[in-house]
């Protein structure tokens, strides 16, 4: 398998869900699986019809749109269950279950056989509805990895069409991800996607050690938004892939990003944090008089990502000590300012002494450029 194969299984309307500031109306849901879908991304998870009755409802209008998206949804791993999510018209149903011994004693209270049981119950059914059918082993870093095999052994046979590995608790490490996916690949023939939580940090690399591995399906959300610190964020893959090869993620449109990150920062009453991948206001933003001239001569001096991709400019910061002559030049060109290089090196000398003693603005270097356009800095000493 090449990394090219993998889906994004979007789920802001599940997971995201369970961030502590959701609260989403039907009208807001709507919205971002919309937009989601104009993004490009190929399944959007949503919360289990069984959590309430709007849920169901939601659910049930969602499927209606006609979205280019399949529409998943997610459910405990029983057959009453399973019933309730094929009868709202989803395309699959994502099943799951604690696998880990502090959720068999202190969740569900389930052995080993008795899930397997379960779980060939529920696939069967699945299968037999022709729904796509997913089955994953809740906190499968801290499960008996003999044991889980088994699981999604068993399931496999049945002809499940996915499994699914959870970091439910953001323990595991990308070595740990990548052995735990490999061997996997080897033991079943289905899809395996991965549910990364961020708790250390790890998120993102996770998934994209288990796409090395040979997982085809990655979760994400919206700015990562989830239970505790969430998930894999969507724009956060999305750098990530890029970075990789460009062409990974030729399939979404990239300008929409911007969109969605502010869509939901909003909706959950957030900002976008400022070194967010991509949309975050630092993320293409440029300091230092060396990395300036750098990135003014070639961007791909100092930036892996290239703004326009996303229908974002990128910002030289000038307006500081470390700022350097090459960043001046550029801004007095930007003014349509005719300076020569003298001028501006000395006027950068100033910029230096000055910001040593106070913050300054772009404004206050504009309003010296104009000035030093006109007097060369006469009467100022450099
Ligand atoms: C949950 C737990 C879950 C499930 C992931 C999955 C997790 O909130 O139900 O279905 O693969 O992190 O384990 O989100
Ligand atoms: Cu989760």
């Amino acid at each position: 398998m090449s990394l090219q194969d993998y889906a994004i299984i979007e789920s802001t309307l599940r997971e995201g869900e369970q961030f502590v500031n959701a609260f989403f109306t039907t009208e807001q849901k709507v919205e971002i699986a919309r937009l989601l879908d104009e993004f490009g991304v190929e399944f959007l998870e949503l919360t289990s019809p069984l959590a309430s009755p709007r849920s169901e409802e939601d659910l049930r209008a969602i499927t209606r749109l006609g979205l280019q998206a399949k529409i998943l949804t997610h459910t405990r791993a029983t057959v009453g269950d399973a019933k309730r999510a094929v009868d709202t018209g989803v395309d699959g149903v994502d099943v799951v279950i604690g696998t880990s011994s502090y959720l068999r004693e202190f969740s569900h209270g389930k052995s080993i056989p008795q899930i397997i049981e379960m779980a060939q119950e529920v696939v069967s059914y699945l299968k037999s509805q022709g729904v796509i059918t997913r089955f994953s082993t809740e906190d499968s870093l801290r499960s008996d990895q003999e044991d889980m095999f088994a699981v999604y052994e068993a399931v496999d046979a049945l002809g499940v069409d996915r499994v699914g590995v959870a970091d439910t608790v953001g323990v595991g490490t990308p070595r740990q991800i990548y052995d735990l996916v490999s061997e996997l690949r080897r033991r079943v023939r289905c899809d395996i996607e991965f549910h990364g939580h961020n708790d250390s940090g790890c998120a993102i690399a996770n998934s994209y050690a288990a796409l090395e591995a040979g997982a085809t399906h990655i979760d994400t959300s919206i700015l990562g938004i989830g239970e505790r610190n969430g998930i894999t964020p969507l724009g956060g893959l999305v750098a990530r892939m890029y970075a990789t090869d460009p062409k990974l993620v030729e399939k979404y449109n990239l300008p929409l990003l911007s969109k969605l990150d502010r869509t939901i920062a909003e909706m959950v009453g957030v900002d976008i944090p400022f070194n967010n991948y991509i949309t975050g206001y630092t993320a293409f933003t440029h300091k230092a008089g060396i990395h300036a001239k750098a990135v003014l001569n070639n961007p791909s001096t100092y930036e892996i990502l290239k703004p326009e991709a996303f229908g974002i400019s990128r910002y030289i910061h000038i307006a500081h000590r470390l700022t350097g002559w090459n960043a001046v030049r550029n801004r007095a060109e930007q003014l349509d300012l005719v300076m020569d290089d003298e001028q501006i090196k000395r006027l950068t000398g100033h910029i230096k002494a000055l910001a040593d003693e106070q913050a300054l603005t772009l404004d206050d270097i504009d309003s010296l450029l104009y000035h030093w356009a006109k007097t060369n800095g006469a009467g100022v000493e450099a």
